[in-house]
């Protein structure tokens, strides 16, 4: 097709896209260029087909809300599939199927599946353009939406593209959301086959397929697909990391700054962490990233960290300008809100933007709504997003190539008892071993059962590429790769413990500075701020700045206390929990356990000794 070769002179690019147009027969085709001209003639384009709703343009200029099918509103893991060549390395936390029945099956899937439809093909850098910590893929897709999406959230376009003509390798997506149009028929405003979605990795061939489904990771393939689960794999065969975490500079009083990344599950609060407006003067949080983590160790034997995406896709309920001002001044021009409510001004409302919610609403379904109704207006698992650079906190290193040199790593979960506030482990090992211990109420990020504890070792039960038990080795590994002073401290927070009335016993949000600090203290070598406890190192008494909280006396103490039989039970439910790994599960693993269970027999016999 002349089109094609006048767009780029790789011609095994052109063949794949003549290969996926044949196989998907659309109407036309649409090749990126990632000119903001072209970010708006799409908006316009899914306003014309009733899928955008555009905002009032006084109270927040060029942007849309959108509403999903209501049964396409979330990621579906149970129909997310790895499909390495053998299936033990798929291991026991993903769902595999052998690579040549799949591909037979998507070859089904796929055959025309775009007709009537644009297909547009979109070359993409997760990372900086031209940083070589980053990885070019080009998505073909059937949803504006996405196009749309892939502008604000991936540096897109012509860039890339000539990046990809010199590297001469990329990661081919393709996604369709499964509906094809009949001559004349006009199309649904979210089209989807929630029965049929399949989102298909072959980690081995770096290849991912997409189908049926026009929602978030399901279907910006750059993000979970791309950048966690294809990257992990890749990142174990050379030796570096792809994460599901945050990165954050933070700058003390005296202008010394750190980064920190952090791990927590989804919707257990990346980017509110990552926005992090400092309750205490003095203290600053700058944003590399809210989601995902590159890292590398450097010629000085450090490790650095790039965020591979452009934008924020973050979870609206419960962002206002108390808990996140800075997300709210990110998203209040050309964003993009999926599932959210509209109000009668024409902008948008959700769950904890205001209280009290305005009088009426249209909810997420296109209903009616007062605050009567016994329904949220928002979907729980709605969504902005934002290009970072909108973003008053974005960090100036945000675009560096090499990336920042992370000095600690945070592991958290959403747990309403047994971790405490913040522990530091003891080494890279048993950091390892926390990380792996994540265990977490699953939200509505996924398609799930709300609320159930779940283990999630490293946020990452959903996103590994690869057998988990590989994946611990990994990290064991990773360990062993750098001297033990340039590896960064590793600590477990948990925002979310709750009192015995079931209230939050922690403030969190901004407030959760405090423990940034403890965390920035202990990474600037300060020794006379941790004491020794089973969990690991804990702050001293005094140690962790609460000055001008208002929390009851009791709740500091609650937020560190520990029950033994809670404890023999969490330890219970870990070594079940790790048991599926089987052979592949480091031995470190099952040894930390051992040594965590020692240790508490042995602080339990010491207090009841002393009767404390
Ligand atoms: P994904 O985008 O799904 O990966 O989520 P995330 O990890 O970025 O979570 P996010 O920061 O969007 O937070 C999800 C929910 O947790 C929101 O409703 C927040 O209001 C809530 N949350 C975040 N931080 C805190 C905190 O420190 N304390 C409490 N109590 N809630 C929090
Ligand atoms: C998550 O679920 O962890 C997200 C949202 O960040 S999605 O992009 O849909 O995966
Ligand atoms: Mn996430």
């Amino acid at each position: 097709m002349e089109k094609l070769s006048r767009w780029t002179v790789y011609q095994p690019l052109i063949q794949w896209v003549e290969q996926i147009a044949q196989l998907c027969c659309p109407e036309d085709i649409h090749l990126c260029n990632g000119s903001p001209e072209e970010y708006q003639t799409i908006c316009q384009l899914l306003v014309d087909q009733k899928t955008f709703i555009p905002l009032n343009q006084s109270l927040r200029p060029n942007s849309f809300l959108c509403r999903s099918n209501p049964k396409d509103v979330a990621r579906v893991e149970d129909q997310t599939f790895i499909c390495s060549k053998r299936e033990e390395d798929a291991g026991p936390t993903n769902h595999w199927m052998d690579p040549e029945a799949m591909r037979k099956n998507l070859q089904r899937l796929f055959k025309g599946c775009m007709s009537g439809r644009t297909m547009y093909v979109i070359p993409f850098s997760m990372g900086p353009i031209g940083s070589p910590l980053s990885i070019i893929g080009v998505e073909i897709t059937d949803s504006p939406y996405v196009v749309a999406h892939m502008h604000l959230m991936t540096r897109m376009g012509d860039e890339p593209l000539r990046i990809l003509e010199q590297e001469q390798q990329f990661v081919p997506c393709v996604h369709s959301v499964g509906v094809p149009l009949k001559p004349g028929e006009q199309g649904k405003a979210w089209p989807c086959v929630p029965h049929k979605t399949h989102i298909v990795h072959f980690p081995e061939d770096r290849e991912i397929w997409s189908f049926g489904s026009g929602y978030g990771g399901n279907a910006l393939l750059g993000k979970k697909c791309l950048a966690l689960r294809i990257a992990s794999e890749q990142a174990r065969r050379e030796n570096w990391l792809a994460e599901h975490m945050l990165i954050i500079g933070v700058t003390n009083p005296q202008g010394k700054k750190k980064f920190f990344a952090a791990a927590f599950p989804s919707a257990c609060g990346k980017t509110n962490l990552a926005m992090l407006q400092s309750s205490l003067p003095g203290w600053k949080v700058e944003c590399v990233g809210d989601d995902i983590a590159w890292m590398r160790f450097g010629e000085d034997g450090k490790l650095y960290a790039i965020n591979p995406e452009y934008g924020f896709f973050g979870v609206a309920p419960g962002t206002s300008n108390q808990s996140n001002p800075n997300a709210m001044q990110t998203i209040s021009k050309n964003a993009i809100f999926t599932n959210v409510a509209l109000t009668d001004e024409g902008d948008v409302w959700w769950e904890g933007l205001t209280d009290p919610p305005p009088d009426h609403l249209v909810d997420w379904r296109g209903e009616n709504w007062h605050p009567s109704s016994d329904q949220v207006a928002a979907h729980p698992n709605s969504r902005f997003a934002a290009r970072a650079e909108q973003c008053p906190v974005i960090d100036p290193n945000f675009n560096s190539k090499k990336g920042v040199e992370i000095s600690a790593i945070l592991f958290g979960g959403r747990r309403e008892s047994v971790l405490p506030l913040v522990v530091e482990s003891f080494s890279w090992e048993h950091g390892v071993f926390l990380g792996a211990s994540i265990s977490s109420e699953m939200t509505a990020a996924a398609r799930g059962n709300i609320g159930q504890l779940r283990h999630d070792p490293f946020a990452m039960l959903p996103f590994c590429g690869y057998h988990m038990g590989d994946y611990f080795a990994h990290w064991l590994k990773m360990g062993s790769l750098a001297s033990s002073n340039n590896l960064p401290k590793i600590f477990q927070v948990n925002w979310f413990r709750q009192s015995s009335d079931h209230h939050y016993l922690w403030p969190g949000f901004g407030e959760n500075m405090r423990v940034l600090q403890w965390v920035f203290e202990r990474c600037e070598g300060k020794e006379e701020i941790v004491q020794y406890s089973p969990l690991g190192y804990l702050p001293t008494e005094g140690a962790l700045n609460v000055g001008g909280l208002s929390l009851s006396p009791s709740a500091l103490h609650d937020l560190f206390s520990f029950d033994y039989s809670e404890w023999q039970q969490e330890i219970f439910y870990l070594r079940h929990s790790f048991k599926i790994f089987g052979k592949r599960l480091p031995r470190q693993i099952d040894r930390e356990l051992d040594l965590l269970q020692q240790r508490l027999r042995e602080g339990e016999e010491r207090s009841s000794k002393y009767g404390t």
